[in-house]
């Protein structure tokens, strides 16, 4: 980067303090990654420069005879990847991929069912402060309170009282794996479109480390991001017969022109994704989560549902006797990050909650094994069971830092 370190150093200097930032601590957020350089390079390219509003081969702008290529390659990609009948890879992210399948299949006021916010639904399912809450009739469902987990039965009982237009399965914080042969189930019972949400576990359905929902969803929307580790950006992928419905809403319902260099750079990571590699990272992914789960375990932390079967753990830490704020931001200056969470019947409110939300798909693509998980386990626990001592924050992050250095980040090896 050096005409932007010339050009302008202020902006070049904050990104270099970000690539040490993730070079030198354990990136814990269940919704973040590394992507390798080449997606990195795709994304940073000359198509940027470009706009192609339409699809290929049916363009509103002259010039497209690259871009039509990458966009058909990316599309072609993900079907063989995920098995989908129909692609689209121009949201510009989750929430306007989520956004788009309601205005291809909804009108305002219309019903949705979707998880609770607190419960581990994400904002586009229906939250009240999100336009899916403001512009439908939004329902939800809640987790089992003594197991933390999905209750289908008491799901079926909701869908059939409130009548969806849509059932929305998909989360940001439930360490479960789902039952998409019981949801669609559910959603023929009501007579709803079922619409998997599975932005935070669509790289490990690419690896096969957890059910397809494509054999029972009529649409499917993902970020591409988190477990799929490609750039920011959106899919959503549906049934032949609904391919019209959804182009129509992505562009002109809700988007102008895609991200060309975006749509690029996630036919990058659908090639990574395709290959054996990826089947092992996916597979590392969830048994890291679990040696991580286990050790924080036996140490005496209450994990939401007991455990967790995909790339995330959700922590209630009240009989830690310590919030999540405070433990996130203890374990921040250890050089450990993640998120504070709220966990489902939380008592106490979203922006100062119970507990803390951690996910295995960034240490996973450094290199991260069982052992060092447990190294985490414990450097974790030592941290929130005294979240003022800064001394031993001090320490860990140093050992942080160095375990960091023998398992270099993708497309941050050659930062010295
Ligand atoms: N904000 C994302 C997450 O952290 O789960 C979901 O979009």
């Amino acid at each position: 980067m050096h005409t932007l370190q010339q050009q302008d150093p202020d902006i070049f200097n904050l990104i270099q303090q970000e690539e040490f930032r993730q070079k030198d601590k354990i990136r814990l957020i269940a919704s973040e990654n590394y992507v390798s350089k080449a997606v990195m390079e795709a994304t940073g390219s000359v198509l940027t420069n470009k706009y192609s509003e339409g699809y290929p081969g049916k363009r509103y702008y002259e010039g497209q005879q690259f871009i039509d290529q990458v966009e058909s390659l990316a599309i072609q990609r993900a079907k063989d990847v995920f098995g989908a009948e129909h692609v689209n890879v121009q949201p510009y992210s989750g929430s306007p991929a989520n956004l788009a399948v309601y205005l291809a299949f909804l009108s305002p006021g219309d019903t949705i069912l979707g998880m609770a916010l607190p419960h581990g639904g994400h904002l586009t399912h229906g939250a009240k402060v999100s336009i899916s809450g403001k512009y439908f009739n939004a329902e939800s469902y809640s987790l089992d309170e003594e197991t933390g987990l999905l209750n289908y039965e008491a799901i079926r009982e909701k869908a059939l009282a409130c009548k969806p237009k849509i059932l929305i399965a998909g989360h940001s914080a439930y360490p479960r794996q789902l039952d998409f042969a019981t949801f669609r189930e559910i959603a023929d019972a009501c007579g709803a479109i079922l619409f998997v949400d599975m932005a935070h576990f669509s790289g490990l359905v690419a690896g096969g480390a957890h059910p397809s929902p494509f054999p029972y969803a009529d649409v499917v929307t993902t970020t591409t991001h988190k477990s799929l580790r490609g750039p920011r950006g959106a899919m959503v992928m549906c049934k032949a017969e609904y391919a019209a419905a959804i182009d129509k809403a992505v562009f002109p319902g809700l988007q102008g022109g895609p991200h060309n260099n975006t749509t690029a750079a996630i036919a990058v990571a659908l090639k990574e994704a395709s290959t054996d590699a990826f089947k092992e990272y996916a597979a590392q992914v969830v048994k890291n989560a679990q040696a991580l789960a286990t050790t924080l375990l036996d140490k005496g932390f209450n994990l939401v549902t007991g455990g967790t079967d995909n790339h995330l753990m959700l922590i209630d830490l009240t009989n830690k006797e310590v919030t999540g704020k405070i433990a996130a931001k203890a374990l921040d200056a250890a050089g450990i990050v993640l998120n504070y969470n709220a966990v489902p019947y939380d008592k106490r409110k979203p922006f100062d909650p119970s507990g803390i939300r951690l996910g295995a798909c960034a240490v996973t693509s450094r290199g991260f094994k069982e052992e060092q998980m447990v190294q985490l386990g414990l450097w974790i626990d030592a941290i929130v069971s005294a979240p003022a001592n800064t001394a031993l924050q001090e320490e860990i992050a140093a050992a942080v830092k160095a375990l960091c250095a023998k398992f270099p980040a993708p497309g941050l090896e050659d930062l010295a």
